[in-house]
């Protein structure tokens, strides 16, 4: 086909969604940020700017200092209550809505905005932003022997962070830390997901973290066709066919639209 007839890039990927059985859709912190969703790679502002997320993201540097890390999650968690998903995330529950059982929602965000927007099944990798769960194994179950009730989140004493009256555990964010383990049964769902898509989109990702960003490299390998949709260049712009640049809020409502 000479270039007038061939489909542009818009035109080849709507193809690929109306004619894909099944569609896996990979999505990064970009995809929440015409919400006003800081992403992870946005320099860190105010009390954070000294400090990179991985350096905040993980069990040891929780250990080292609880305040710091419960305060970072506690601002984070409080700028949520102002945030409304954008027309991307209402695209992919649209299409979810009208197409039951064809779109997947794999998520590496821990905002819960794909759900407030209506998107059933989501994948969380990473885990969910607004919920706790203690650092330690309860202790108390051992100290009595008997089955003593463990260490109740909902009677943890407020603090930064909150803590168990009876043990002293602390309470932490139940996110996946870096050096953490993604949970077993999400990742496995979400890597079937990537091994029997017809088309992946990979949407407002650096890919940069692992073991998700391996997804578009699984899907890819497994037949699909891989779309990145970013206005930046990614670290999976090689795995994938075809690249949209540009926001994902304005993309996403063209390509899904029916
Ligand atoms: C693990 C929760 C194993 C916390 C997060 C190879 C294999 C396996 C592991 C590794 C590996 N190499 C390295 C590792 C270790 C590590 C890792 O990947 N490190 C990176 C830094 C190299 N991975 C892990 O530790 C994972 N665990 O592997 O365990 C293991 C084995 C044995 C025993 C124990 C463990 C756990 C990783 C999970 C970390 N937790 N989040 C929290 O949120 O506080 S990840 C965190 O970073 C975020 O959740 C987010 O998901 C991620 C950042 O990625 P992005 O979402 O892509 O965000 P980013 O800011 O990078 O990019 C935003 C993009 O949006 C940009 O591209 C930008 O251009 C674009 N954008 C901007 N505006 C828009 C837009 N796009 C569209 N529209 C717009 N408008």
């Amino acid at each position: 086909m000479n270039r007038a007839q061939q489909p542009s890039s818009l035109e080849q990927v709507r193809l690929w969604v109306q004619q894909a059985r099944r569609i896996a859709v990979l999505t990064g912190a970009g995809v929440s940020a015409e919400s006003g969703v800081p992403t992870f790679r946005d320099a860190q502002t105010g009390l954070w700017a000294n400090f990179r997320p991985e350096e905040l993201a993980t069990e040891e540097a929780f250990r080292r200092d609880p305040r710091r890390v419960w305060d970072w999650y506690a601002e984070r968690r409080a700028a949520m209550a102002a945030v409304r998903p954008n027309a991307g995330h209402v695209a992919l529950a649209e299409f979810q809505q009208r197409h039951p059982g064809r779109l997947t929602l794999i998520t590496q965000n821990v905002d819960g905005l794909h759900q407030k927007a209506g998107s059933m099944g989501v994948l969380e990798l990473h885990g969910d932003l607004m919920v706790d769960r203690w650092l330690n194994p309860c202790l108390n179950r051992d100290l009595h022997g008997g089955e003593v009730a463990a260490c109740n989140t909902a009677a943890a004493v407020p603090g930064r962070p909150p803590y168990c009256a009876e043990c002293r555990n602390l309470l932490r964010p139940a996110v996946v830390w870096f050096g953490e383990m993604l949970p077993p049964g999400i990742l496995a769902a979400a890597e079937h997901a990537a091994s029997v898509c017809d088309l992946m989109l990979v949407v407002g990702t650096s890919g940069m973290v692992y073991p998700a960003a391996g997804l578009a490299v699984q899907a890819r390998q497994a037949g699909a066709q891989v779309v990145v949709i970013n206005p930046e260049p990614t670290d999976l712009d090689e795995v994938a066919h075809l690249r949209l640049t540009g926001p994902s809020a304005q993309w996403l409502p063209l390509l899904l639209a029916d």
